[in-house]
């Protein structure tokens, strides 16, 4: 397993000098100043390859840009709709640019509108440590008394309801402010940030489409970039949706072992694969991270590492971020079920038997706070991550030959 670590760009507050204390191996990446349906040029993606390949004093760091994410999928492609075939045309070329640089897995995500979403960015832990959480509660607070989107009761139970309408006449404006800007404004990496009525615009404009139509899309869209991938020699790896419900009564489409299924066997081709993200899947009572793994592996190119607590035993429901060995998903079950799938790779003879993954978010910790780098991404927080898992992997794999690559 590759030991990577996301990566913002200059303007991240955890530096490259950061990362390398940290003992990461590889960096996750993206050109997120770039518009989405833009193509990224090679003097773009070679400016940031060369920011990843120095330290602050200009000495080589020996990192370098292992995996793309996200490059973004623009709502036009989703929803097949004004420029969507050169948006595709230039995430071809795109493509054909970051393999000349070298770069072979790219993560991207068919989430409709919203990219991840959280009520509460620093949701307080007894430690004094703070998480990130979703509360259905909330979410209902904010998609019926705030967005006011018509329907928007039908979507959730009577009791949420009920408490919704509650809990939104206690708050201040300045409270409800805080919630849309947290579902709105785009988390990191989010290719896009909205107001309330871009979100309303967005959601008439799926208001007709539905689930079967935009899997559809999905496939289209393979259709086009998977066969290019496969001919260069890259991984192509979508992102699960993030919560994985349908949220804002948009389709959701990559929520379980099964939308995967469907998606990997209408394309069925080894560019055409998955981001294992054990936190956006876990957050669904019905999803085995283990037996995910064990199942999708061959088509799995890409690991997200992180756990949540489920509030709830419901589908759709609250949960907050936990530690990265704490919450419903059995991390040393789901890290030997990786290992296992490297060594399948090795006696196959696969190129890429050690499979990237990053420690997914982290909580803010101890020096975290004055640094404030962004929700979800604090440096000591994901350091302790990452230490963690890099115990569990060493511990898993000692005594075993070639497996720690
Ligand atoms: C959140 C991330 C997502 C992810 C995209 C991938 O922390 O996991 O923003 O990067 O959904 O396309």
């Amino acid at each position: 397993m590759r030991q990577t670590w996301r990566w913002f760009g200059p303007k991240d507050r955890v530096s490259i000098d950061d990362m390398m204390q940290a003992g990461v191996e590889g960096v996750v990446s993206a050109l997120h100043h770039v518009p989405t349906g833009a193509v990224w040029t090679q003097d773009e993606i070679a400016r940031r390859q060369a920011e990843i390949g120095r330290m602050k004093d200009g000495a080589p760091s020996g990192l370098a840009w292992e995996v793309v994410e996200s490059l973004p999928v623009s709502e036009d492609i989703k929803k097949q709709t004004g420029g969507w075939r050169a948006h595709i045309d230039a995430w071809r070329t795109s493509l054909r640019h970051l393999n000349a640089a070298g770069i072979e897995t790219i993560c991207y995500n068919f989430m409709p509108v919203l990219d991840w979403t959280r009520t509460e960015l620093a949701h307080r832990r007894p430690n004094g440590a703070t998480c990130m959480r979703f509360d259905l509660t909330d979410f209902a607070a904010f998609d019926i008394h705030i967005l006011q989107r018509p329907g928007a009761r039908e979507d959730f139970a009577a009791a949420i309801v009920e408490d919704a309408g509650r809990r939104f006449a206690a708050m201040s404006d300045a409270d409800r402010a805080t919630l849309a800007d947290n579902i709105v404004c785009g988390l990191p990496g989010a290719a896009e940030s909205f107001t309330l009525d871009d979100i309303r615009d967005h959601l008439a404009g799926y208001a007709a489409l539905g689930e079967a139509r935009l899997r559809q899309n999905l496939v289209d869209f393979l259709t086009e970039v998977a066969p290019l991938a496969e001919e260069l020699g890259m991984r192509l790896c979508c992102h699960p949706d993030d919560p994985p419900f349908p949220l804002l009564g948009l389709p959701r489409i990559m929520s379980t072992e099964a939308d995967y299924r469907a998606i990997l066997d209408a394309v069925d081709l080894p560019s055409n694969g998955v981001t294992l993200c054990s936190g956006s899947l876990g957050a669904r009572p019905d999803n085995d991270l283990p037996a995910l793994m064990e199942r999708l592996g061959e088509r799995v190119h890409f690991l997200h590492l992180r756990n949540v607590t489920r509030e709830s035993g419901d589908i759709s429901g609250s949960f907050f971020e936990d530690e990265h060995l704490a919450g419903g998903t059995d991390m040393v079950a789901l890290i030997a079920a990786v290992i296992r799938e490297e060594r399948r790779r090795e006696k196959a003879g696969r190129r890429d038997v050690s499979i990237p993954f990053r420690p997914d978010h982290g909580q803010e910790i101890l020096d975290d706070f004055q640094r404030k780098a962004q929700p979800g991404y604090p440096a000591i927080g994901r350091l302790k991550g990452l230490a963690e898992l890099r115990g569990i992997l060493t511990a898993l794999s000692h005594g075993r030959e070639g497996l720690r690559t």
